[in-house]
Order: C-alpha cells, then structure tokens, then sequence
C-alpha cells in the first residue's frame, strides 16, 4: 500500500501535466491538422479591398490553411469581435486588416496573452508595437507626396485643388493628407480649396465632388486628388454631369492602381495614379510561418508602389496586371 501510493501521485501528477501542455498549445483546430489563421477583413468598400481579401484568400489556399474569414463590414466593433471569436477558437495567428487606427490595444493585448501573434495588413494603428508582430503595407505619406510632385510638375506649380479623402481615421486618409499636404508647402500657387471625407466609395465621391463643383464653383477647380480610384471614378462622372471634361477641364490625380483607373487613364479621364498594391497575401503568411517558427520580422515591411501616367502606361501592361 505504501508503494502504491506515490506511484498514483505520479501518475497523477504526469497526466495534470499532460493536460497542462495541450491547453497551453495552439489546438490547429481545422481537422486535417493544417494551420488555422483568423482573418479580419473591416469592409469590402473597394476594388483595391477586394483584391487585398482574394490576395489572402488564395494565398491561404496555396498555402493548405484553413482560414477564418470575418468580413466587418465598416463596423470596428465587429473586427474586435472577431479577433476575440479567433482567439477562443485558438487559431495560430490572426490577420487584421483595421478599419481606423486606433481603439485596438485591448483585444490586441487579449490575442498576445494568448500567444497568438497578430499580423497587421495595409493600414497601421496607434496600438504599442508589441502587441502585433508587423506591418506590411504600403508608405501612404509617400503616396501622398508623389502625387502631389507629378501634379506639381504637370501644372507648373499652379493648381486649385480639391481632395477626396478617404475613411476618416484610418491610415490612408491620415498618411496620403500629410504627404500631398507637405509637398503642396513647398508651391505657392498650389492650394486645397476644399476637403471631405468620401470613404473610399465611388458613390460617395461622385457625391461629394458634385457639392465641390456647386460650393467651390466649377470654374474655381483645376485639379481633383482623391485617396482612392473608386471615389476617383465617382468624381469623373460628376464631372462629366457638369459638363466638363475630366482629365483636361480638370485634372485627376489618383491612388490604388485597380485595372478601371489605369483604363482611365488610357482613355484620359484620369491623369495619374499611384499604386497602392494590394496582393499583400503571399508576405502577410511569409510572416506567420517565420513568427511561428520563432524567428524574429521586422516590425514594419514597406509594400513598393509604382506611379503611372499616359507616359509609362500601355494597353500591354495594364492587360499583364493581376489587379
Ligand atoms: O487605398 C482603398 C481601400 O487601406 C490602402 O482602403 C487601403 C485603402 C485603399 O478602400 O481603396
């Protein structure tokens, strides 16, 4: 009796242990033992997002992951939602595409007690560092100054403009403002007449530029920079609808680069565009393989964004772009 005794608690002891390391262990909960990753999509408001969610969405596909799509459809409280719905379920690591920049560090600090790393795509946030492993997206201050340069350089420095911004708070509206702003600065006879948010859609820049034309005076307007082609395309046809020509009556300047803007281009509509290329999928699981394999990514991984014009666009190359 006495011998047996210890023995038990040994027993006990191993099997409380065992039970402790699968607990601690993220459980792939997909059957075929592949890995699990939980993807926060905050809309599919864009040409550009859809592309961006089909990047992931394939690479997921290639890669034999089992991902967990949550479209948030423009509501944050729904991507925090999910990231806590991806962690109860244990996945390996979650992606998250984040609708504004800030509002995050709580769950991001819920997925990190967890231990599972959160991969950041295409727009940053305000959360400390340490709590998402990196970013990969483009330079949006950078997207902002250059076009914000061609248009200088095409207009000899003198232009009235207005600016379609994007979502307010996020990122991109933040970042390509400051970048188009500081670059304006250095131009005397360049100035922003107005500004408003369209939030990335073609009908709300159709809809605000139509007020742009009425409140500025369509005569007062020279040039149109919008965050994003789709509020880019809505502002041509409001533009049209006031009789005049996009693209010679009023210049457009553009970021994205989805195959209608750069046919716009082609057809004269639009004058510039600067790619924000969105196929972020292959590096955004590139990150995750490498930070479950415990090794150490740059915080920051910087998308490169080409800039196209009637000089360096042709029908050849728009047919060979995967977006
Ligand atoms: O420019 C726009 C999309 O976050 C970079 O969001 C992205 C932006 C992109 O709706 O088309």
């Amino acid at each position: 009796m006495n011998t047996f005794r210890p023995l038990c608690l040994f027993l006990l002891a191993a099997a409380i242990s065992c039970i402790s390391i699968s607990c601690n262990k993220h459980e792939a909960s997909s059957g075929s033992g592949s890995k699990v990753v939980g993807f926060s999509q905050e809309d599919e408001e864009s040409d550009w997002r859809t592309a961006e969610s089909q990047s992931i969405k394939s690479e997921a596909q290639n890669r034999h992951i089992d991902l967990r799509f949550a479209d948030a459809q423009e509501d944050q409280e729904k991507q925090i939602k999910a990231i806590r719905a991806f962690i109860a379920q244990r996945v390996n690591a979650i992606i998250l595409a984040p609708r504004v920049e800030t509002g995050w560090d709580q769950v991001l600090r819920e997925a990190k007690n967890a231990k599972i790393p959160v991969v950041l795509v295409d727009r940053g946030v305000s959360a400390p560092e340490d709590l998402y492993v990196t970013l990969i997206a483009s330079d949006f201050v950078e997207e902002g100054h250059r076009a914000a340069d061609w248009l200088a350089k095409h207009t000899n420095g003198k232009a009235r403009i207005v600016e379609l911004q994007g979502t307010a708070g996020s990122a991109p509206a933040i970042d390509r403002h400051k970048g188009f702003a500081d670059e304006l600065a250095k131009y005397p006879d360049m100035k922003i007449l107005a500004s408003q948010d369209g939030d990335f859609q073609v009908s709300k820049g159709k809809e605000v530029m139509a007020a742009f034309l009425k409140s500025v005076g369509k005569e007062n307007i020279t040039a149109v920079y919008a965050h994003n082609d789709n509020m880019a395309l809505g502002a041509i046809q409001a533009i049209q609808e006031a009789g005049l020509t996009p693209g010679k009556d009023i210049m457009v300047v553009s970021i994205d680069g989805i195959h209608a803007a750069l046919q716009a281009i082609l057809d004269g509509t639009i004058n510039c565009v600067v790619e924000c290329n969105p196929l972020l999928g292959p590096q955004a699981f590139d990150a995750i393989d490498d930070t479950l394999a415990g090794k150490t990514i740059p915080k920051r991984t910087v998308q490169k964004d080409e800039l196209f014009d009637k000089s360096n666009l042709t029908p050849e190359l728009l047919a060979k772009r995967k977006y």
